[in-house]
């Protein structure tokens, strides 16, 4: 038995984000299930999946509970799986991340409420406003503190719960240009060329169309990750390989990069692909071979 987790929007749900990485990145074994918010289906979703439930994210454990949000799943899987290095050994580092964790889930108001999570594009010309100016001069404050103490790169020395709870907000920096410091801008960084985080935004830019929701009075700019390889998806093979990377299934679709044709069992896995090759280890192993 695993934990079972069900999350939204991957390009839009802040929460869910830090619930998927709370287990991925940190190599603890999860079955994922997905939902839409905004539409009818996503209460019916939630209904399905656990009764009397309002939010995402939502972990079944294998003994039976229901964890309701993105603080329990952290807390119950730091104890759950001790050896998995989801908080610092050192006392002095696990205690600040403990208090970052908390911070971030109960505070920062102001940046969450006008600066939504948004990982398919960036925006121009965002005026920020005092509400927001204040708490980004905390997030510098916290942050730099943090790295300062516990020597980096991460807050608290290793990637932790700490930076699991801070990876949402580090992409609002960079979604909204917002004025941090270059330490904090830097940090910000870090979180888009995350490997976890790689994967997470690949699958969310194929996961359906755009949630008017999101939508800003603002003109669009590309949103600031590196760019991915160029890659594309094609009709039919043949293809370099017969199992797709990721499930060992037969090949039924196929993209090409670099003038060669590599196949997937299905078109999601495709997809994530060719939204970011090089976010994938697998897929990578092959085109390298
Ligand atoms: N405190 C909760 C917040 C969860 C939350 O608000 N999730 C949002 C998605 S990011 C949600 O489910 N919104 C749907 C709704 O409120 O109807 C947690 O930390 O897990």
């Amino acid at each position: 038995m695993t934990h079972i987790l069900l999350i939204a929007d991957k390009s839009y749900s802040s929460w869910s984000l830090r619930g998927w990485l709370a287990f991925r990145a940190f190599d603890i074994p999860v079955e994922v299930r997905t939902t839409r918010m905004y539409c009818d289906q996503f209460r019916k979703d939630l209904a399905a999946f656990a009764p009397d439930t309002r939010t995402v994210p939502i972990v079944k454990t294998p003994q039976g509970g229901v964890l309701t949000d993105s603080l329990a799943i952290a807390w119950h899987l730091s104890g759950a799986f001790p050896d998995h290095g989801l908080l610092p050994e050192d006392p002095a580092a696990r205690a600040e991340a403990m208090s970052l964790v908390a911070e971030m889930h109960s505070g920062l108001t102001g940046l969450r409420g006008a600066c939504p999570m948004n990982l398919r594009t960036g925006w121009a010309g965002f005026a920020p406003e005092d509400a927001v100016t204040a708490d980004l001069a905390r997030l510098d404050l916290l942050w730099s503190r943090a790295m300062d103490r516990f020597g980096g790169p991460w807050l608290c020395g290793a990637y932790s719960l700490a930076d699991v709870f801070f990876a949402p907000v580090a992409t609002r920096i960079l979604t909204y240009d917002l004025p941090v410091s270059s330490a904090a801008l830097a940090y910000a960084k870090a979180h888009v060329a995350h490997p976890a985080f790689r994967q997470w935004r690949a699958m969310g830019l194929v996961e359906g169309p755009e949630q008017p929701f999101y939508d800003m009075a603002l003109d669009r700019r590309p949103f600031p990750a590196p760019p991915p390889l160029a890659a594309q998806a094609v009709e039919s093979g043949p293809s370099e390989n017969a199992t797709c990377p990721y499930s060992g299934a037969p090949v039924t679709h196929f993209l090409e990069m670099d003038g060669r044709v590599f196949g997937f069992c299905n078109a999601f896995c495709r997809d994530k692909t060719v939204a970011d090759p090089a976010a994938w280890p697998a897929f990578m192993d092959i085109y390298q071979s």
